[in-house]
């Protein structure tokens, strides 16, 4: 299935790619001038993933992403002031600055939070999907995972279980390519992850992961699917990330003409362009827009570099971690205390 945006979606889904990818170039140069420490993984090139999930999904949906989480947690409409301060290490973070880059949670948003821990949020969204079905409620899980993350044991007891229970879950799987330096090619036992669907007796397609009308439309398809037969879909796109894996990566497991020729099929500049000869954007109205974002973008980062030193005590920390009143969980936190000291 495939669709035309309105002139407002496509301006929608443009916006939000652009803030996807703003926000990753400011990372990229906070990281870059030493201002931000650890470590980054950046969806460069993988827009077109973030905006057609984002829109194609009911706002009461409970996404799970991966490590590679940004591009997602800012389409769902995460406040990027607090996953730069999140990224800081500040109080104003979105996990007030425990998570980092890799762990952003957004409940008020149905984010249930992102894993350093490759495949570990697959069961999670199988288990949220069935607090959904039992709760009565139309809302479905979605479990977000790489192509290296499709090889895990995890991932295949999560299908299982979720086709023999029949619950509601959208597995996504973002096929960037490569699992750091291994390709899919050579680490699949299939040439698609979509061709396991029917092992699990589970639906599934593939998608152009580039093109945001046409992600949108399979989310909206396998959605429509998922909520009126109470069954899972195994959803691929297919597209690439033109960064690295994470920061210093020079890439040297794949050629510079590859990367050119993805870099043609950017997914920002495919879409662009045709918004333009459709009539719906011209370049003028482009500039201004990202000029719009970029302002916006810099802006959030600016404000929680400014904020950065205002992180919280291990004794605030544990006040969020445990419940209090609870005997049981005094006792972990006073031993996590002393083991800290
Ligand atoms: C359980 C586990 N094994 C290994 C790693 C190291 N690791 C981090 S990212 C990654 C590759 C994941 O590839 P993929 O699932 O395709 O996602 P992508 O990074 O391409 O978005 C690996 C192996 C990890 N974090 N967790």
């Amino acid at each position: 299935m495939s669709i035309g945006f309105s002139s407002r979606q496509a301006v929608e889904a443009l916006t939000i790619m652009l803030r996807s990818r703003s926000f990753e170039r400011q990372v990229e140069g906070l990281f870059a001038r030493k201002r931000m420490h650890g470590t980054t993984h950046l969806a460069i090139g993988q827009e077109a993933v973030h905006a057609g999930m984002a829109m194609g999904l009911s706002p009461s949906d409970w996404i799970v992403p991966t490590h590679r989480c940004h591009g997602h947690t800012i389409a769902r409409g995460t406040d990027p002031y607090e996953m730069f301060s999140e990224m800081f290490g500040s109080r104003t973070g979105c996990c007030k600055g425990f998570g980092g880059s890799m762990h952003m949670t957004d409940v008020a948003h149905c984010n249930a939070g992102s894993s350093a821990v490759v495949a570990s949020g697959v069961p999670i969204a199988v288990g949220i999907a069935l607090a959904l079905k039992r709760s009565g409620s139309k809302s479905i899980g979605v479990a977000i995972f790489g192509d290296g993350a499709s090889s895990r044991g995890a991932i295949h007891e999560a299908m299982n279980l979720a086709t023999v229970w029949k619950l509601p879950v959208l597995f996504f799987c973002e096929n960037n390519g490569y699992g750091m330096s291994a390709p899919a090619g050579r680490a699949l036992s299939v040439p698609s992850v979509s061709d396991r669907g029917p092992s699990y007796s589970m639906e599934s397609s593939s998608v152009d992961g580039n093109d945001v009308e046409a992600v949108y439309a399979s989310i909206r398809e396998a959605c429509e699917y998922i909520r009126s037969t109470s069954r899972p879909f195994l959803l691929e796109a297919h597209t690439y990330r033109q960064c690295g894996h994470s920061k210093n990566d020079a890439c040297v497991y794949r050629t510079r003409d590859e990367e050119r020729r993805w870099m043609e099929r950017c997914p920002i500049r495919l879409f662009k362009d045709k918004m333009i000869k459709r009539g719906q954007l011209d370049d003028a109205r482009y500039e201004s827009l990202k000029r719009a974002v970029d302002a916006e973008i810099a802006e959030a980062a600016e404000r929680a570099a400014r904020d950065a030193d205002d992180s919280i005590s291990l004794d605030e920390a544990f006040s969020y971690v445990y419940a209090p009143g609870k005997g049981n969980a005094r006792l972990v936190s006073e031993a996590v205390r002393a083991r800290l000291a």
